[in-house]
Parts: structure tokens; sequence; C-alpha cells
């Protein structure tokens, strides 16, 4: 199309080539396209056909329904997370377009990536609100993209807990990218916004004190654990894996909160280089990934506080390493 032509033509130029030529042939195919979010946004208009109608394309401006807008800058916060801190084009490195869709089904109290794109509900209003709300509910759905793309870690006990997790800690590394907090400043809160004035509670999960998240009475308590001592066995929610989540999560806190500073940048480092480093086995346990982390840090940085704040935090969760 037209865009590729200008991004081609523009390569041309800028390596001083003629398009036409056989050096212009080896410009075009070594000229990476421009690396930037290619997001379309779709409207479900309260059905559940998948993905709906086209309301907002990349570069096109805001649109008068503010969930649109709100998935978009979400999608777009996400990408520049994993482009600008960890060089990494889009959820698969190679640039994948980014759809999403909002207002899906009536009423419906959930976000989810059903292994193509994004998909929000608006709440019932009376549990939950717009699952747009929320910047790191909007990058955990995308971030399960990540993850199927590179460890694919399976959805089901541990190794579900793991998914979970690097779907709540890249969301909450968002949010703090977003906010420009440190790990100190963070309240790292997954779905802060997103319950409704009358449930008593404060957000979806909380990575600093699983398990507080929320008490309620239509809601039950929040059930995650923050370590091994509390884990909890169960079939249901594919074998615990948004409850037990909660010990790898409180891990990542621990490292964050240990190190200082940005999270994304060392902790973060340290998690992204275990999830895309293809050692991470699509049925790791806790222990597993740990000791993955703990080599990684060693890798990256050496055997340093990096290194020591690893060892340190997943000791204090109760797994071994
Ligand atoms: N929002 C949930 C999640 O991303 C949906 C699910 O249970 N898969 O984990
Ligand atoms: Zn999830």
């Amino acid at each position: 199309g037209p865009a590729r032509r200008t991004l081609q033509a523009d390569a041309a130029q800028r390596t001083g080539r003629r398009l036409t030529t056989v050096a212009g042939a080896a410009a075009r195919t070594a000229a990476a396209p421009a690396a930037g979010p290619r997001r379309t946004l779709h409207d479900a208009r309260n059905g559940t056909d998948l993905p709906g109608v086209v309301v907002r394309r990349e570069a096109e401006d805001p649109v008068a329904d503010a969930s649109v807008n709100r998935a978009y800058a979400g999608l777009g916060a996400t990408f520049e997370l994993l482009l600008d801190a960890y060089g990494r084009n889009s959820v698969d490195g190679r640039g994948l377009p980014l759809d999403a869709t909002v207002h899906y089904d009536e009423k419906y109290g959930n976000a989810f990536w059903n292994g193509e794109q994004m998909v929000f509900g608006d709440g019932d209003g009376e549990i939950f609100l717009d699952f747009t709300v929320s910047v790191d509910v909007i990058a955990h759905e995308l971030a399960h993209g990540l993850t199927q793309y590179t460890a694919n870690l399976s959805y089901f006990g541990q190794p579900g807990a793991l998914n979970e997790s690097v779907s709540d800690v890249v969301g909450s590394l968002v949010r703090q990218r977003t906010l420009g907090q440190t790990a100190d400043e963070a309240d790292w809160l997954i779905g802060a916004g997103l319950l409704a004035p009358r449930v008593t509670g404060t957000a979806l999960r909380s990575l600093k004190a699983p398990g507080t998240a929320y008490d309620d009475d239509v809601l039950g308590k929040d059930p995650q654990p923050a370590t091994m001592a509390d884990y909890v066995r169960t079939g249901r929610d594919n074998g615990g894996v948004h409850i037990n989540s909660g010990i790898p999560n409180h891990a990542f806190y621990l490292l964050a909160t240990r190190l200082g500073g940005r999270s994304w940048e060392r902790a973060g480092q340290i998690w992204f280089d275990v999830l895309t480093g293809g050692d991470l086995l699509v049925d790791a346990d806790f222990a597993s990934f740990a000791r993955l982390t703990v080599a990684a840090a060693a890798e990256r940085y050496g055997e340093g506080e990096e290194h020591d704040a690893v060892l340190k935090a997943w000791s204090q969760v109760g797994v071994d390493t």
C-alpha cells in the first residue's frame, strides 16, 4: 500500500540509494519497518461477535467513546514498554498488529486475551466497572499474548499461576512507567478503580500485599497467598491460577522494592529475560522459574546486588532456589 511505498522511499533516501538499483533492492529488504504500534480498536456493541466493528485505527484521532480511547492508549503504553525497555517489537517480536474489542457482551465483568486479540467488558456497574479503566488490566491482557508467543506457559496449576503472575507484573510495570513511579512510589495494585463504589475493596489484586485487595459480602475475600506457607490447593480457577499467582507476584514486588528505582529496569529485565530466554518450559513450576531468574540475574548483572536480591525475594516467599 501507499504507507509501505513511503517507508521504502524514505529508507532509500536515507541510504542515498535509488529504489531501482540492485543496491536499492538490498536496502529495501534491510530497512525494517518503522517500529510503532499498529492498533485497531473494535466495538462489539454489547454483542459477542468478535472482533466487532472498527472504531479507531492507528494514528487516528480520539473518538467520542472513552473506552475506545483508554484501550487505545493502554495498548500503546504496553507496546512502548516492550519496545523501549526491552527492545521487543510488539508481543511476537515481529510487529504483530494489536487488536482489541470494547463493549463485549452485556454487563460483562471481565477482560481476556482470546489467543488473537484483547476483549473488554463494561462490567455490570454493581460489582465491576468498565475493564478499560485500569491501564494495568489492559497490559495484563496483552501480556497473555506476550507469554503465548514466548514461554507459552500452560494455563493450569503452577505454570498457570506463573502465566497469570507474568501478566500482573507486566500490568504493574506499564502502570508504574505510565505514571513515572519508582518501586517505592507504586501502589502495586492491579485493577484499582475497577471495583464499583459499593464493593468493599481497592482493586482486583495486590502484588505488595496479596490477599488484601478486597473483602466484600458479594465478592468474598481476596484469596491470594503471599507465600508458599499459604499455597492454595484447588481445582477451581484452573487450579488456582489467579490465586497462587500471589506468590510469584509478591516475589517480584520484594525484588523490585529491594533494588529500588524503576521496576521495569533491573527487576523487570530479569523477569523479561526468563520469559523470552527459551529455557522456561511450558509446564514450569515456581521453583524452576525462580532458578531461572537467579541465573538470568547473574548472566546479565553478575553475582552482585541483583542476584542477591533475587535469591532473597524467593526465599522470603518460601520458594526454594
Ligand atoms: N481477565 C482474566 C485473565 O486475564 C480472564 C481469565 O480468567 N482468563 O486472567
Ligand atoms: Zn490473566
